[in-house]
């Protein structure tokens, strides 16, 4: 499956950022701010850990001589830091290639401007080129949002350690010193906040699109520091308790499931995105109170369960958008605007995830119906697209192979069905796009490559 994305992209969009399989073209994007070749850079990694040596190379090479960091336009700083300096620091670490270095340096000094606002919470679109940034003018009153500016600290951690220079890890820092120092509705995160004056804008909160990854990057900032980040720990623990007393619920067919909470008000609603949550809640399970272990173990379980049902009860078997639990529905989409699909990982990132924690040979059962999904549904003559309705038998196709199909849902499906120690658990952290990065040990430099559990399969 990756071969064939892969060669589609290389023969009908190359250097593009992601190819249009119906049509057979590539298109630029407006995320990237002129930045090209998404799909190469977003696919490194998976092309190195599954051995396409010629496949590697060639975007290898394409990184060294196209790959231009001084573009002007609109870049998302959060799409440009997970897809970007997160492909460009896993490809570093994986194979000590110089090249990549060199390259995630560069890139990482450009986005250091988006910090210079009077909090120092950074503003969610920049100018690489000039350096000037701004606020998205969908986000309410200037603000910046959770998932994006919470979504910085592994990759900078990693900027800091490369480079010896502290600034990048400052910025995180400081960051994460508003949100514990600013008060919180009930413990909750809200979703916006004004990089002018450090206040919440709306109290909405969400596990899915625009909190998600936040969440996310707390617990893997304490495990990619060898355990050492106790502030992380106890932040991660104390949302996720928030979490669980204002937005876990159960549905009356006893479905677990996490829904939105607008000041106060419940929605109960679970987006795609929010499956990511399975897979976090089972790799901070260990590291909790005692005695709490197995009831996040079970939560894990019991949410990656209600993703695979929103799967299971579409006609495709391939889950939508977001899934509803009122008015007598159960994990189904409702509403025409939340039926599609569009190659997202979250749900097999859950399944990987609790094969590594349980071994439950469910898990790899469920994988695989993804894959067949995706063969029968999503597999066009020129590559992979989204679908429009998951519960259309004829599928209407979206005409786009979204970068992060080869960086995450590919390569989360192929660790699921390979042994654990590739790219174990116990050495890497996968950054919010797939990309592996090396828990930093106390009294050893991460800066090489050939890291642990890859010599098997890489060039
Ligand atoms: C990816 O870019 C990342 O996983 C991000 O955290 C959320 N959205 C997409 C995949 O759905």
């Amino acid at each position: 499956m990756m071969k064939f994305a892969w060669d589609n992209y290389r023969r009908y969009a190359w250097g593009k950022n992601e190819l249009q399989p119906l049509t057979r073209n590539g298109h630029t994007g407006s995320m990237f701010g002129g930045l090209r070749g998404a799909s190469i850079v977003d696919s490194l990694d998976t092309l190195y850990i599954m051995g396409l040596n010629e496949e590697y190379e060639e975007a290898k090479e394409w990184v060294e001589t196209v790959l231009d960091m001084s573009t002007n336009g609109e870049a998302s700083l959060f799409e440009v830091n997970i897809r970007y300096v997160g492909g460009l620091l896993s490809a570093y670490y994986l194979t000590g290639e110089e090249v990549f270095k060199r390259k995630v340096l560069e890139l990482g000094d450009k986005l250091l401007p988006a910090f210079n606002t009077p909090t120092g919470i950074p503003r969610g679109v920049i100018n690489l080129g000039s350096g000037t940034s701004w606020s998205w003018g969908w986000a309410s009153a200037g603000s910046s949002i959770l998932a994006e500016f919470g979504t910085l600290h592994l990759e900078f951690v990693h900027l800091s350690e490369l480079t010896g220079n502290p600034v990048f890890t400052e910025k995180v820092m400081n960051i994460r010193k508003l949100l514990n120092k600013i008060e919180k509705p009930h413990g909750l995160y809200p979703n916006f906040l004004s990089p002018a004056t450090g206040n919440w804008v709306q109290h909405h909160v969400s596990v899915g699109g625009l909190g998600d990854s936040f969440y996310e990057y707390l617990i893997k900032s304490y495990l990619m520091s060898d355990k050492q980040d106790e502030e992380a720990k106890k932040m991660y623990y104390s949302a996720l308790e928030a979490i669980e007393s204002n937005l876990v619920q159960k549905s009356p067919g006893g479905l677990t499931y996490l829904a939105e909470w607008r000041g106060g008000i419940l929605d109960h609603k679970m987006g795609h995105l929010a499956c990511f949550s399975g897979g976090m809640v089972a790799i901070g399970a260990d590291d909790g109170q005692p005695e709490k272990r197995q009831h996040y173990l079970d939560l894990a379980a019991e949410i990656t369960h209600t993703c695979h049902e929103s799967y299971k009860r579409s006609a495709t078997k391939l889950g939508p958008e977001a899934f509803r639990f009122d008015g007598g529905t159960e994990a189904t989409a409702t509403r025409l605007s939340d039926r599609y699909y569009i190659l997202r990982p979250e749900v097999v990132e859950s399944y990987m995830y609790m094969w590594r924690m349980t071994h439950d040979p469910k898990y790899r059962q469920w994988g695989w119906e993804a894959v067949e999904a995706l063969e029968q549904h999503c597999r066009v003559e020129s590559g992979f697209s989204g679908i429009r309705d998951v519960y259309a038998t004829t599928p209407s196709h979206d005409n786009m192979q979204q970068s992060f199909f080869l960086a995450e849902t590919l390569k989360y499906l192929y660790l699921l069905f390979s042994d654990d120690d590739l790219l174990s658990l116990d050495d890497w952290v996968f950054n919010t796009e797939a990309h592996p990065l090396p828990i930093i040990r106390q009294n050893c430099s991460p800066e090489r490559g050939g890291a642990p559990g890859i010599e098997a399969t890489g060039p």
